[in-house]
């Protein structure tokens, strides 16, 4: 999945569930005006740990298969469009790390130089023995590489290490902008990162509906589709 960064990101986002919502994608923790939070009709630990995989990897390739499905019928919005201009303006200066398992960040326009899914895709699955990744698949279907293991979901369940974890730090620290988009911060080490940036240096930018923490140096209220476009322009003009 890397991709070697020719120039270190000076501008980090990392962008969580809200800057989904407005495409119609349920958030994980706060009802926000669609439907339930995904967490309220779910339990974490039947879809989203591997202990609840092997219990029933039916239930699991379900809830992943309808969030694809859910994924498919959702259209980027303003705020997956302006961070793929301004990573069309500003090229390997910008990286998103997104906590998102959908496309729309890619669908937006988004380089894949530019993106780190550091929380895994529904575009693609896994072989749950030798780990090779293929695209789309159907969970549950052999492997096409060692023919023994099934298709999981390629998604970071808890209690699994997150993806790309080096790289994603290594830019944290060398940013001069950390902007954390639509997130509640409740999840690690995600939620730890703006913490590496503050301590390296960086100026922390929170954009969301409502305050998660102390922890940024400013926080900018609002839907991502205004803040996100605004907050671009202010670094394009
Ligand atoms: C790991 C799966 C170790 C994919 C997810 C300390 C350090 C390290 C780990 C831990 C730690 N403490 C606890 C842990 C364990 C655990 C954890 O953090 N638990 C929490 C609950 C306490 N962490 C882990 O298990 C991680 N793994 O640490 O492994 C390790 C190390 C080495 C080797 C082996 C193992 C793995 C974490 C990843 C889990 N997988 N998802 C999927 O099904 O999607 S996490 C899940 O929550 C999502 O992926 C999502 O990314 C994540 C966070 O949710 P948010 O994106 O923030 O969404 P949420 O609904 O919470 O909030 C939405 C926000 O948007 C709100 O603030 C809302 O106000 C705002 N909003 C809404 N609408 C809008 C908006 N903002 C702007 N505009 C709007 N319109």
């Amino acid at each position: 999945m890397g991709h070697d960064m020719t120039t270190t990101p000076r501008f980090v986002f990392l962008t969580g569930a809200g800057i989904s919502a407005e495409s119609g994608i349920p958030t994980f923790r706060t009802p926000d005006g669609g439907g339930p939070a995904m967490w309220a009709e779910h339990s974490v630990d039947d879809v989203a740990t591997p202990a609840g995989y092997r219990r029933n990897r039916n239930l699991v390739h379900r809830f992943y298969q309808e969030r694809r499905e859910a994924c498919a019928a959702a259209e980027p919005n303003a705020a997956h469009y302006a961070l793929a201009a301004l990573a069309a303006a500003l090229g390997d200066k910008v990286l998103v790390v997104t906590q998102n398992v959908d496309d729309l960040h890619e669908r937006a326009g988004l380089p894949a130089r530019n993106l780190i899914h550091m929380h895994g895709a529904l575009a693609t699955a896994i072989c749950a023995g030798c780990r090779h990744r293929v695209d789309a698949g159907v969970y549950g279907d052999r492997c096409p590489r060692c023919r023994d293991g099934l298709l999981r979901p390629d998604v970071v369940w808890f209690g699994e290490r997150p993806y790309e974890m080096p790289r994603i730090e290594r830019a944290v620290r060398d940013a001069y902008l950390f902007v954390a988009v639509g997130t509640s911060g409740e999840v690690y080490p995600a939620a730890g990162l703006v913490d590496i940036a503050r301590v390296h240096g960086a100026s922390t930018v929170e954009l969301n509906l409502q305050q998660t923490s102390g922890l940024f140096d400013e926080t900018r209220l609002g839907p991502a589709s205004r803040t996100v476009p605004e907050l671009v322009k202010n670094l394009i003009g």
